[in-house]
C-alpha cells in the first residue's frame, strides 16, 4: 500500500528506549542483591564472549541520576527498564528487601521529574538462582506463586506511579535458547523440558496479569514479545508452507496463548505425535483464556525467510555469531518443518542479522489483524561497532540510518491503520550483550568501557542521540 500522504505519529506518541537490569545496573552483589542465574551462568567458562559479564555492566546502579539527565536533555517520553527479581527478593521468594525496592522508588521518582514515563518490565531473565536451585526455576509450577507474589510487591509499591507494565521480555529467546539451544541459563537442550517450562511460564504471565487487574486497575500490561516475520523463500508452496510451519511455531504458540488462550493445532499436533506437548492440567487452559494483555509489545529486530526443510537428512539446530565476523553464522532449522536461507534481498549487520524495516511494519500489520490489539514497540535497534574518535565523538551515521528507516516504516503502518502507542528503541546507552559482550553497541550514549575493563565508564553523546533528540521534538520525521 502506498500512501498519498502519511498520517502523523499520534499527539501522546511514546518516544522512548529501553534496556534490562542485567544488562546495565551492575552492582551485581550490593545492597542486599541475591545472585541471578545471569551472575552465575556468565561465570562459566565459554558461555559468553570473552567471558564478558554484567557485575559492572554500565554502572548505571550508581549512575542513574547522570544516565537520567542525559534522557532528559534528549527529551526522551518514555524509559523501558527492568527490575531484578532478586534484588526486590534476594531468594526469589521471602523476605523483601527494601534496599532493592527503594533502588527502583528513587530511578521512578527521577524520570517523572523530569517528565519521563517509566515503563517497567518485571522480568528481563534475571530468574533469583536461589530458585532455580530449589526447583529448577520455570520447570515447576511452584514458580507460579512466587513470580506472582514478586509482580504483586512491584504493582502496590509503584503501581501509583507506572502505568505501564511489560510481563515478561521474550519468553519465545528466554525459553529456547535456555532450554533447545543451551546457550542461555540453564543451558539445556532438551525440547520436551522447554515446551513444559514454556507452558509454565504462560500461566505465570497469565496468573500475573489477574493479579494486575486487581492492583493497578486504570494501568496497561502486555508481554514483549520477539516477533521477527517469517517470509517464504519464493512462491513454491513447499517453501511457503516451510514459512507458515515458521511463523506459527515462532510466533504464534506464544502470541495466541497470550491474547486466547489457544494453542494452535498444527504445531500442538506435531508436538503431541513428538511426544512434546506439554502437560494441561485442569484449570490450565481457563486460566490462560482469561488475562487477556491490553497491548503486545513488539520487540523487533530482524525477519527471517524461510524454506523446505525435509524429515530425513533436515537441518537442525544453530550456529550463531556471536562474534560480529560478518558470515560465521548457520542456517538452522527444525526437520520436516522449516528451515532459513539467506534473503537475496536484505543486507545483513555483522553479527548477520537482517536489516529490513519493512519487517516491522509487516510486523505491526500482522499483529493488529491478527489480535486486534496495540501494539507497543519495546525494542527495536542496530548493534554494531562504533569508533570512538579524538574529542568524543561518535559518527554512527548507520545507527541513524537503521532508525529513520524503521520510523518511516512505522509511520507508514500507522497510516495502514495500525494503532502504535510508542516506540522504544534498543538502548538508551550502550550495554552488555548478553552473548556478544561490549562491543555490540546499541546505545545513544556511548559508555567507555570495552570487554578489558569497565575503564571511566565516561558517557558520551553520539550523533544518534542528536537525531533522536530531534525526532522526538517533531514528533517524527521531518
Ligand atoms: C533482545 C533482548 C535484549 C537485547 C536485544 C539485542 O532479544 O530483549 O535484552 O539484548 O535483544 O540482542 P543482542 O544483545 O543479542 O544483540
Amino acid at each position: 500500500m502506498e500512501h498519498k500522504q502519511l498520517k502523523p505519529f499520534p499527539n501522546n506518541f511514546l518516544w522512548g528506549s529501553a534496556s534490562a537490569a542485567y544488562q546495565i545496573e551492575g552492582a551485581w552483589n550490593e545492597d542486599g542483591k541475591g545472585p541471578s542465574v545471569w551472575d552465575v551462568y556468565t561465570k562459566k567458562e565459554g558461555t559468553t564472549y570473552k567471558g564478558t559479564n554484567g557485575d559492572v555492566a554500565v554502572d548505571h546502579y550508581h549512575r542513574y541520576k547522570e544516565d537520567v539527565a542525559l534522557m532528559a536533555e534528549m527529551g526522551l517520553k518514555a524509559y523501558r527498564f527492568s527490575i531484578a527479581w532478586s534484588r526486590i527478593y534476594p531468594q526469589g521468594k521471602g523476605e523483601v528487601n527494601e534496599a532493592g525496592l527503594k533502588f527502583y522508588d528513587d530511578l521512578i521518582d527521577e524520570l517523572i521529574k523530569h517528565n519521563i514515563e517509566p515503563l517497567v518490565t518485571v522480568y528481563h531473565w534475571d530468574v533469583p538462582q536461589a530458585l532455580m536451585d530449589e526447583y529448577g526455576a520455570w520447570e515447576s509450577r511452584q514458580i507460579i506463586e512466587d513470580f506472582d507474589n514478586y509482580c504483586s510487591t512491584l504493582f502496590k509499591r509503584y503501581g501509583d506511579r507506572v502505568k505501564h507494565w511489560v510481563t515478561l521480555n521474550e519468553q519465545n529467546i528466554f525459553v529456547g535458547l535456555g532450554y533447545r539451544d543451551a546457550i542461555h541459563p540453564p543451558g539445556v537442550k532438551d525440547l520436551k523440558r522447554m515446551y513444559q517450562a514454556n507452558h509454565i511460564a504462560n500461566l505465570a504471565n497469565a496468573r500475573v496479569i489477574q493479579s494486575f487487574r486487581k492492583l493497578v486497575p486504570d494501568g496497561k500490561v502486555g508481554p514483549s514479545f520477539a516477533y521477527g516475520p517469517a517470509y517464504p523463500f519464493d512462491s513454491n508452496p513447499k517453501n511457503v508452507i516451510a514459512a507458515e510451519n515458521a511463523e506459527e511455531m515462532n510466533s504464534h504458540w506464544w502470541m495466541d496463548i497470550y491474547v486466547w488462550g489457544k494453542y494452535p493445532q498444527a504445531t500442538w499436533n506435531y508436538l503431541e505425535d513428538n511426544g512434546l506437548a506439554p502437560t494441561i492440567e485442569e484449570g490450565d487452559m481457563e486460566l490462560l483464556a482469561n488475562a487477556k494483555p491490553d497491548f503486545m509489545g513488539l520487540n523487533y529486530y530482524q525477519s527471517g525467510t524461510f524454506e523446505h526443510n525435509p524429515l530425513e537428512g533436515g537441518v537442525g539446530a544453530t550456529k550463531m555469531n556471536t562474534s560480529g565476523k560478518k558470515g560465521t553464522s548457520k542456517d538452522s532449522g527444525a526437520p520436516g518443518l522449516f528451515k532459513t536461507i539467506k534473503n537475496p534481498y536484505l543486507d545483513t549487520t555483522d553479527w548477520d542479522w537482517t536489516i529490513d524495516p519493512q519487517g516491522i511494519r509487516i510486523a505491526l500489520r500482522r499483529i493488529s489483524n491478527r489480535y486486534q490489539l496495540p501494539v507497543l514497540i519495546t525494542e527495536n535497534g542496530l548493534g554494531a561497532f562504533d569508533t570512538l574518535e579524538e574529542g568524543d565523538i561518535v559518527n554512527d551515521d548507520y545507527r541513524i540510518d537503521y532508525l529513520q528507516s524503521h520510523v518511516e516504516a512505522i509511520q507508514e503502518a500507522i497510516s495502514d491503520g495500525v494503532d502504535v502507542l510508542g516506540y522504544c528503541t534498543w538502548s538508551y546507552t550502550d550495554l552488555l550483550s548478553w552473548l556478544n559482550g561490549y562491543q555490540k553497541r546499541y546505545g545513544f550514549v556511548y559508555v567507555n568501557r570495552d570487554e578489558d575493563g569497565p575503564k571511566d565508564l565516561r558517557r558520551i553523546k553520539k550523533k544518534s542521540f542528536y537525531w533522536y533528540q530531534d525526532v522526538i521534538k517533531n514528533n517524527g520525521l521531518k
